[in-house]
């Protein structure tokens, strides 16, 4: 049966999803909504809670970004088997996902002024902290969050990358072995041949 990853034309909160199952050879179909075209009521009215992404698989479906890349991860290895090195990745997601939560507040913001004003303090104050702490994480992991390529790394370079694309610079510049990882992951077999034939995403 196939599977589907149902999202924007947009990196989001679902390129990580796409780089796993790209790494992983598994094939799925990518159907990507344009941005300019939602809401379109009859796809929204069918989704669980309104918003994307969705992944289908045998006819079942499931919401929620996170979800959706542990269950793919954890079909092709990329999840630990011990619930304490699993728990340590949920929590390195959950500071990724948090990070993005004080970063996206610009994509919400109207007026050029106060967007300025948000993104100067974005890059000044959230992003030292948070990617300081990322960096030495992944310093303590040889690279990687848990030591080895997981989840927590797609989660992780999707989410930069994303921020990346909104922000109009490299937020993780500053930071060396943050900036390793993106490479790491974006030359990955299959990711790299995906990224090389994927349309450019604007914002
Ligand atoms: N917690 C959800 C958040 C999903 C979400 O915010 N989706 C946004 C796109 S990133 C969306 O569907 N926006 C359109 C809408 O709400 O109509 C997840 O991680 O999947």
């Amino acid at each position: 049966m196939a599977k589907k990853l149902h999202y924007f034309h947009l990196n989001g909160l679902a390129e990580s999803i796409r780089y796993i199952l790209h790494y992983a050879g598994e094939k799925f179909e990518d159907i990507r909504y344009a941005q300019a075209d939602w809401p379109i009521k009859s796809v929204k009215d069918s989704l669980p809670y309104g918003q994307l992404p969705l992944y289908e698989e045998n006819g079942k479906s499931l919401n929620q970004s996170l979800a959706i890349a542990r269950y793919v991860a954890s079909k092709n290895n990329l999840l630990p088997t011990d619930p304490w090195e699993q728990a340590l990745l949920d929590a390195v997601v959950f500071n990724v996902y948090d990070f993005w939560s004080k970063a996206k507040v610009i994509l919400f913001e109207q007026d050029p002024t106060k967007k300025a004003e948000l993104k100067k303090q974005v890059l000044e104050e959230v992003v030292p902290f948070y990617l300081s702490r990322f960096e030495k994480e992944l310093k303590a992991g040889n690279g990687f969050f848990g030591g080895k390529l997981t989840w927590a790394d797609f989660i992780f370079v999707g989410i930069i990358e994303t921020a990346n694309l909104f922000y109009g610079e490299s937020i993780e510049k500053k930071y060396p072995t943050v900036v390793a990882l993106v490479k790491k992951i974006q030359t990955l077999p299959g990711v790299k041949e995906y990224i090389a034939t994927r349309k450019p995403y604007t914002v």
